[in-house]
């Protein structure tokens, strides 16, 4: 599996916000090159696929609702180390949490509305690229 790439998307809020081209220079100055980017509107079923994975947790409903109230920016980002060092550009879930300086700490509303997603492992990153584009979006 390759460890070179990662799937993140600017979160409703943020891209309702003003925040999505602050965030994708964020991403571009930590080291990342975009290799695919789209504006896009989940809808609730597509929104409940892609977190499905978080069905049992309480917050399931909240996300889905979140996650399809508004467009979203998803984008393939490629560097070294990707998927860690992604998550460590974002810093931790809850933006009370994370690290100065991380996009989530700098641009985050609330544990529920965090700004930004980030793949947790190389395996879900393809699954979740594979969801939202196509193989001829890829550069
Ligand atoms: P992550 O995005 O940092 O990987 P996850 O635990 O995978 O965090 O949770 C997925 C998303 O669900 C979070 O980014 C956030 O939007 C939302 N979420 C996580 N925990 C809570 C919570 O306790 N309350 C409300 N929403 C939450
Ligand atoms: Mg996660």
């Amino acid at each position: 599996m390759a460890n070179n790439i990662t799937f993140t998307m600017i979160k409703p809020e943020a891209v309702a916000n003003g925040l999505s081209g602050k965030i994708i220079d964020a991403m571009i100055e930590g080291g990342f090159k975009v290799k695919a980017m789209k504006l896009k509107k989940l809808s609730k079923e597509e929104a409940g696929e892609f977190y499905a994975v978080h069905k049992e947790r309480p917050f399931y409903g909240e996300l889905v609702d979140y996650m399809s109230s508004g467009p979203i920016v998803a984008a393939v980002l490629e560097k070294d180390n990707a998927v860690a060092d992604f998550r460590a550009l974002i810093g931790a879930t809850d933006p009370a949490e994370a690290a100065e300086g991380t996009i989530r700490a700098r641009y985050a509303t609330s544990k529920a509305e965090n700004a930004v997603h980030g793949s947790d492992s190389d395996e879900n990153a393809q699954i979740e690229v594979d969801f939202h584009f196509s193989a001829d979006e890829i550069i």
